[in-house]
């Protein structure tokens, strides 16, 4: 792999979800790739209002996440996105080359706008935000959770357009997604995918939560009436889900998680299940507290921020040279 783009919004803290579609992700294949890019989009978490003081703070509190999970600043840069203006620049020029129609078609502007008179406009060109903030790296490879397959969809469409019509200057890239733990599900609602914006708490497992909590809302988590284990999306989304999480979290694969429960009911599984959460999330918790107020942490963010521009920029300097531009 050439070069590896992703982002996280800060529009609360990461959830399971996030970790186990997305950032486990970014860690599993910062050694693979020649060049990592990590964001916290911060422009996209605008897109639905949020409250200043809390989007300062969870701004770096994912930034202190990506290094607690196991991001290594000598192998990727880590940013914020509105440190490198590129990324709105670049957004406009496309949005100049998107088209109605198919930014209409995007199925979370359907889920989040309800195509509603007074749904965002920035909700609406979200998608082509993301499709500069991959473009400008020339970035090959995007670990994404299924949610933003649409997005990258969209994104290989406006670069194939740009070089066609402007001359060959982007990368084609590939989305990056997981077998298993692409769409964790709420656990609450199996229906609807896991969200750290959802309304109600009980519906996710933050990085952040104490074991208590963790050990409440796996125990709560909506199973059928069954009492029998085994992987069937379609019919058990709530057992299935609980079994998606078991096996990111341990790297096991489903068929030897089936077995391993045989003859045992959901107590068992759930009580298994809290045990290697919480096994699983401690470290990270300990090494977070500690990175979080740290110079160490804005030292990163400062010196990815001078990477990333530096990067960007040639990529801009060239989309704007093909579209006529003048620089001086
Ligand atoms: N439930 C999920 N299962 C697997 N992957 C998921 N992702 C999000 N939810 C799940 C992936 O996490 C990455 C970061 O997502 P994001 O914060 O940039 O945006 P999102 O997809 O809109 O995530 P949320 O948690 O649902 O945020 P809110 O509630 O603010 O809208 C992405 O790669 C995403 O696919």
């Amino acid at each position: 792999m050439k070069c590896v783009f992703s982002g996280v919004k800060p529009t609360g803290i990461i959830t399971l979800g996030n970790y186990l579609g997305a950032i486990k992700r970014f860690v599993d294949v910062q050694d693979q790739a020649e060049q990592n890019f990590y964001s916290v989009v911060d422009l996209h978490a605008l897109t639905v209002a949020q409250d200043p003081k809390e989007m300062y703070e969870n701004t770096l509190n994912i930034a202190a996440v990506y290094l607690a999970v196991g991001l290594d600043p000598r192998k990727a840069t880590l940013f914020v996105q509105s440190h490198v203006p590129a990324h709105a620049e670049a957004s406009w020029m496309l949005t100049c080359l998107s088209r109605m129609g198919e930014l209409n078609r995007m199925t979370q502007f359907k889920d989040k706008g309800r195509g509603s008179d007074s749904a965002g406009v920035g909700l609406f060109t979200y998608p082509v935000l993301m499709a500069a903030d991959v473009l400008l790296y020339q970035t090959t490879h995007v670990p994404v959770g299924e949610d933003q397959k649409q997005h990258l969809e969209l994104t290989r469409d406006l670069a194939e357009r740009f070089n066609r019509d402007y001359g060959e200057i982007f990368v084609m890239p590939e989305p990056l997604i997981a077998e298993v733990g692409a769409r964790i599900m709420g656990l609450q609602n199996p229906e609807n995918k896991m969200s750290k914006s959802d309304d109600s708490d009980a519906n996710y497992i933050t990085l952040m939560d104490t074991p208590k909590e963790i050990e409440k809302k796996i125990k709560r988590a909506v199973t059928d009436s069954e009492n029998a284990i085994y992987f069937d999306e379609e019919n058990k989304p709530g057992v299935s889900n609980l079994l998606s999480i078991q096996s990111v979290l341990t790297g096991q694969n489903m068929d030897n998680i089936v077995q391993s429960y045989e003859g045992l009911g959901y107590g068992a599984l759930k009580k298994n299940l809290i045990e290697i959460t919480v096994d699983h999330l401690t470290p990270i918790q300990q090494r977070y507290q500690e990175i979080r107020h740290s110079e160490e942490l804005t030292n990163i963010l400062r010196h990815g921020a001078e990477h990333a521009e530096a990067v960007a920029g040639e990529t801009l300097k060239k989309i704007k040279d093909a579209l006529g531009l003048v620089r001086l």
